[in-house]
């Protein structure tokens, strides 16, 4: 009897377990059923998000970062549960609106993360104006086919409107009250997930989150879109908080100075350029790789080279620039300032008070310009270098521009120097002393025009002796044909009309009592496979040495970065042979470049950010916009948590924790000054006052 009942209970739990799977199942699928298209939606838009990490950063445990999957769920979850509020028959234009424009996001991004290796910031859509110009360089260089995957999001749901069209889906009847029963247990459900997601941060996700600095870091781990939500509340906060926050900020920027120490210290190298006349030329796209660099025996860069050779050489030096490239080198060049957080300083921050070089120049009776031939608006030129205090700024429509004359984004570099010339010599007679600021052009992505840049091969030329025992010519095509090769071909230009320049300086007495400084303002930004071709061309088989070849050098990621050096050199005619002609191999910043020409000019600004290269030595830390930073020992690489020693000497948790904290505390302080407008003597007793 016991055995019996036994049997029974058995196989009446086996039945109510078997009642309940299929009444769960049965469940799951009128879920399914009822919600197409909710679930389309968030299918393809997470699904789209996912592509984008995978597309921009390559590593499994990016794109398949369940952290990133569970956000980008509960916003997509968050903006669907709104769907379930329109009546059935209008609600698809609803979901494929928001399709489109999650989509819109995504594609924005992954082409933006081509150009800048970065996602892209509504703050700068104040500088929208700026793509008509670069327009084409960009749609040449960065538009690729993977970036218009993300329209399959839109398309399926398309697919999946008429499929439900045909079954009448659309004429169901739903009451109101059904509707936002739907909504709230979607939104719960959203809560819920929500409230799992924020236990699993950590204190350094809430901390980057906030920050934004590290833009990889936080589309790793809370996917794009909920990235994109923060990236607006962070891009219109500097306004709001520049309102509110002035205390706080005024407050740490004074213990900052405080703390700070010394920047510089009397030296060998003090004054000994004072009362000379300056000239610095802003070197377009220009790079510490190209030093040296032959073709054929033929150099790339003879005049660089030759600038480098004969003076004051910092091979080690690095641009700081964010979103505002060329506008952020002159910045930073200019006021030791980093750029912005969000927007650039010349475009929304144009109204504040900066000390630059001419300010600086001018207090000891310096006249000062610059000279650009593009249009003065650009980059908000016109507004930003009369505030960093250049007595005149000549632009394009200062300079003859033809057609027959342009490259590129305008004035050919040649037209350029050769017109500025006459301006100079005028400039010369009329002032005692002067500092002028040339700001190169040609040299500009996408460097397509190679047909105005003059024969520079970058192919490889071979003798060899034939089967007939006579000597042909081979030629191999190896950097032809690649955006690398025809950027030697564009620098090539470049550096000509470089060497034209100085001649025509030296013709014409421009040289005489003469400091003659050149920095590179950013990398070229093109892309890393080119780089791997340079260093593992096989001659024999004209292609790429295969990755297990024991000759394969692998430019990875490091090595990208750490090849993103520019040159900065100092050089005046009598150098070559003196004690001055020396190469610094100290890691060295744009940002150390005020006090580094303030030792040797006699001009000081106490609100600075780096140092005095013959001060700090070897002790530098270059940091950048994006949170990494470089010593002489190591480079470190805050979006990847990880580093690559760059010396022998052992490498510490504390150095690198200590670093770290200094760079964002300097971004910070750097960000503040210009947001807060602290270096505004007159705003700021106003405000103290209050
Ligand atoms: C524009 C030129 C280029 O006038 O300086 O700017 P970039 O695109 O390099 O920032
Ligand atoms: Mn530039």
């Amino acid at each position: 009897m016991k055995l019996l009942k036994n049997v029974i209970n058995k196989w009446k739990n086996s039945l109510v377990k078997q009642i309940k799977r299929i009444k769960t199942e049965h469940l799951v699928k009128e879920y399914f059923k009822n919600n197409v298209l909710f679930i389309s939606f968030l299918l393809t838009s997470v699904f789209n998000s996912t592509m984008l990490r995978f597309f921009c950063m390559h590593s499994i445990e990016n794109y398949l970062s369940w952290k990133a999957v569970l956000a980008d769920t509960i916003v997509v979850m968050i903006i669907g549960a709104f769907g379930y509020l329109i009546k059935p028959k209008n609600r698809f234009v609803y979901y494929f609106c928001a399709s489109v424009f999650l989509t819109a996001i995504c594609t924005i991004n992954s082409a933006y993360y081509t150009f800048y290796t970065s996602f892209a910031s509504i703050s700068m859509l104040s500088l929208t104006q700026y793509i008509g110009d670069v327009g084409d360089a960009v749609v040449e260089n960065v538009l690729q086919l993977k970036d218009l995957f993300y329209v399959i999001g839109p398309i399926i749901m398309i697919l999946v409107h008429i499929k439900l069209k045909k079954k009448n889906y659309y004429k169901k009847v739903e009451v109101k009250a059904d509707r936002r029963k739907k909504t709230l247990t979607t939104l719960t459900a959203s809560g819920v997930l929500l409230a799992i997601f924020l236990l699993t941060l950590t204190s350094l996700d809430v901390s980057r989150f906030f920050k934004q600095w590290n833009k990889e870091y936080v589309v790793m781990r809370f996917g794009i879109y909920v990235y994109q939500v923060n990236d607006l509340i962070t891009s219109v906060q500097p306004k709001i908080n520049s309102m509110f926050g002035f205390d706080k900020a005024n407050k740490e920027f004074h213990d900052y100075l405080a703390q700070k120490g010394d920047t510089t210290a009397p030296n060998e190298y003090t004054n000994i350029f004072e009362g000379k006349n300056v000239i610095v030329i802003h070197g377009e796209s220009m790079m510490t790789n190209l030093i040296g660099l032959e073709f054929n025996g033929q150099e790339v860069t003879p005049n660089l080279n030759k600038l480098s050779k004969e003076g004051m050489y910092f091979s080690n030096f690095y641009s700081q620039v964010s979103v505002g490239t060329s506008s952020d080198s002159e910045l930073t060049f200019n006021t030791s300032l980093l750029p912005t957080k969000s927007g650039t300083a010349f475009v929304s921050y144009s109204d504040r008070t900066y000390i630059g070089i001419p300010t600086l120049l001018k207090e000891k009776g310096y006249y000062t310009f610059s000279m650009h031939a593009n249009n003065a608006d650009f980059w908000n030129r016109r507004a930003m270098h009369n505030n960093l205090g250049y007595d005149k700024f000549y632009s394009k429509s200062d300079y003859e521009v033809t057609k027959e004359n342009i490259i590129g984004l305008g004035l050919s570099d040649k037209e350029f120097f050769r017109q500025s010339i006459d301006k100079m010599k005028q400039i010369n007679e009329e002032h005692e002393k002067w500092y002028g600021l040339l700001i190169m052009l040609s040299n500009h992505t996408p460097f397509s025009e190679v047909e105005k840049y003059g024969e520079f091969p970058v192919d490889i030329k071979e003798t060899i002796i034939n089967e007939e025992g006579v000597e042909e010519e081979i030629i191999h095509p190896y950097m032809e044909e690649t955006k690398l090769g025809n950027y030697f071909k564009s620098v090539h230009y470049a550096d000509e009309a470089l060497g034209e320049f100085i001649q025509q300086l030296e013709e014409n007495g421009l040289l005489e009592n003469t400091v003659f400084v050149l920095y590179g303002d950013h990398d070229a930004r093109l892309p890393r496979k080119d780089y791997n071709l340079l260093y593992n061309y096989d001659l024999e088989t004209d292609e790429m040495y295969d990755k297990e070849d024991p000759r394969y050098k692998e430019y990875d990621s490091y090595q990208y970065e750490l090849g993103r050096k520019v040159p900065f050199i100092i050089w005046t005619k009598d150098m070559a042979g003196s004690k001055l002609n020396f190469e610094n191999t100290n890691v060295m910043g744009m940002y150390d470049v005020v006090p580094t020409l303030g030792n040797m000019f006699g001009f000081s600004n106490s609100y600075i950010l780096g140092h005095d290269i013959y001060y700090i030595k070897d002790s530098n830390i270059v940091v950048f916009p994006n949170g990494n930073w470089v010593t002489n020992k190591l480079y470190y690489n805050s979006q990847k948590v990880a580093y690559l020693p760059l010396s022998e000497e052992p490498i510490t948790e504390e150095e690198i924790s200590k670093n770290t904290e200094y760079t964002n505390k300097i971004l910070e302080i750097s960000n503040d000054i210009i947001v807060f407008d602290l270096l505004n003597k007159e705003k700021n007793q106003e405000m103290e006052g209050d």
